[in-house]
This record gives structure tokens, C-alpha cells and sequence, in this order.
């Protein structure tokens, strides 16, 4: 079937560690598609969809909107794209996120990216990203840095047990951090 060909990479990181921008780099190296969670779900709110006043209130908040919610938005994308390579970033953000994907997908990931940055380094980074986000605001931000110790940490050493984590980490230039991601995905025929 299409998902089992697929090659996919789920790329993980507290708010603001840089995923999105890593992510932005790898699509220019290496042609994957770039799927991002919270992306997909800003553009429910913003499509006026059934489900987008319960998203924005979830995404105020900090907390994980329904896991069957984001991963029929992933379903939909991974279905609708000719590309067999994707990487989907900032999901899954809890261990039930990850095992609704596995029941609906019917697959793992190949490889988790991790990127590892100090909190303080986070929070500044969101606070002057300036891109009117609901969610980048210092009261918010502290909400998440929580959500992403308490559930998706495990998500993390899940995958480290299942020896399938690239732990990186996010300090430095974007530069510095790309040239850590590529001796990564150099190892894989992808
Ligand atoms: N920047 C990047 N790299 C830098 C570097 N090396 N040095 C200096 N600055 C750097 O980067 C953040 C900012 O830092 C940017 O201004 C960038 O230029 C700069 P970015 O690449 O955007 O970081 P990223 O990790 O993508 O940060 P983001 O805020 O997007 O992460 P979150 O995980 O918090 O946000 P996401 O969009 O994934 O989710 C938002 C919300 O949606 C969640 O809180 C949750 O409520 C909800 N959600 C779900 O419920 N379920 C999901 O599956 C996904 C999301
Ligand atoms: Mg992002």
C-alpha cells in the first residue's frame, strides 16, 4: 500500500526549538515534504472549519487538540500528495498521540529527529518570532514548555528505546544546526 512506501520522519522539539526552520532546510536538500502539525491546524482555524473554534481554544491554551482530529489532517495530506517522503513536524506531542497514529496510519516513522534546546533559548526564540501566533505570548509559552515536558518527553524516550531517536542539538546558528541534521539523514538512502 502507499503508507508502507512512504518514508517518514517525524520531527520533534519543544516550542521554538527550531523544527520549522530545520525542516524548511531539509526540504531544500534533500525534497521531502514538509508537513507541520500546528501548521495543519491554523489552517482549520483559519478555514472556518467544524472543528476550528475548539482548535483555537485548545491552541490558546497550550494544550494537544484530539488526536484523531490532527491525524486525519496528516491522513488527508500523507493520502492527497504524490511525494514518498515527508517529514511531520511537531507531532505526535504525547503517547497517545503517537498510538492513534500507528492504529489509523497502520505504521511507525523510520527515523525521530529531536531537537534539544534550553528552555530559555526556546522562550526567546518564540517571544521574538513577531508572527502574531496566538500561542506566542509569555503566559502561553510557559503553558507549553509544561504540556512538552510531561507528554512529549515520553514520546521522546520511546523512540530512544526504540532506537530510532536523532537527538541534535538546537543550539548555535540554524547553519551549525543544519550541518548536524545532514551528517543524519546522510546515513540514510532517502
Ligand atoms: N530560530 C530558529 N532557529 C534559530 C537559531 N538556530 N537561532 C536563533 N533563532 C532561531 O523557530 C522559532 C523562532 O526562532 C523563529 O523566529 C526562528 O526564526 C528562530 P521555529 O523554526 O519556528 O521553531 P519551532 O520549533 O517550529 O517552533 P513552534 O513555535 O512552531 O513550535 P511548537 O511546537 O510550539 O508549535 P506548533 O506549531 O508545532 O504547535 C502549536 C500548537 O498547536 C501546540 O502548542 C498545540 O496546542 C497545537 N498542536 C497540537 O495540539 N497537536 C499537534 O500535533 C501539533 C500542534
Ligand atoms: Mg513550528
Amino acid at each position: 500500500s502507499r503508507m508502507k512506501n512512504l518514508f517518514l520522519a517525524f520531527v520533534l522539539g519543544g516550542p521554538g526549538s527550531g523544527k520549522g526552520t530545520q525542516c524548511e532546510r531539509i526540504v531544500e536538500t534533500y525534497g521531502f515534504t514538509h508537513l507541520s502539525a500546528g501548521d495543519l491546524l491554523r489552517r482549520e482555524i483559519a478555514s472556518n472549519s467544524e472543528h476550528g473554534a475548539a482548535i483555537l481554544d485548545i491552541i490558546k491554551e497550550g494544550k494537544i487538540v484530539p488526536s484523531n482530529v490532527t491525524v486525519k489532517l496528516i491522513q488527508r495530506e500523507l493520502e492527497s500528495s504524490e511525494s514518498s517522503r515527508f517529514l511531520i513536524d511537531g507531532f505526535p506531542r504525547s503517547d497517545e498521540n503517537r498510538i492513534a497514529f500507528e492504529q489509523i496510519i497502520g505504521r511507525e516513522p523510520d527515523l525521530v529527529l529531536f531537537f534539544d534546546c534550553p528552555e530559555e533559548e526556546m522562550v526567546k526564540r518564540v517571544l521574538s518570532r513577531n508572527q502574531g501566533r496566538v500561542d506566542d505570548n509569555i503566559e502561553t509559552i510557559k503553558k507549553r514548555l509544561t504540556v512538552f515536558q510531561e507528554l512529549n518527553l515520553p514520546v521522546v524516550n520511546y523512540y530512544a528505546e526504540k532506537g530510532k531517536l536523532h537527538k541534535v542539538s538546537a543550539v548555535g546558528t540554524v547553519d551549525e544546526i543544519f550541518e548536524r541534521v545532514q551528517q543524519i539523514f546522510s546515513n540514510y538512502k532517502c
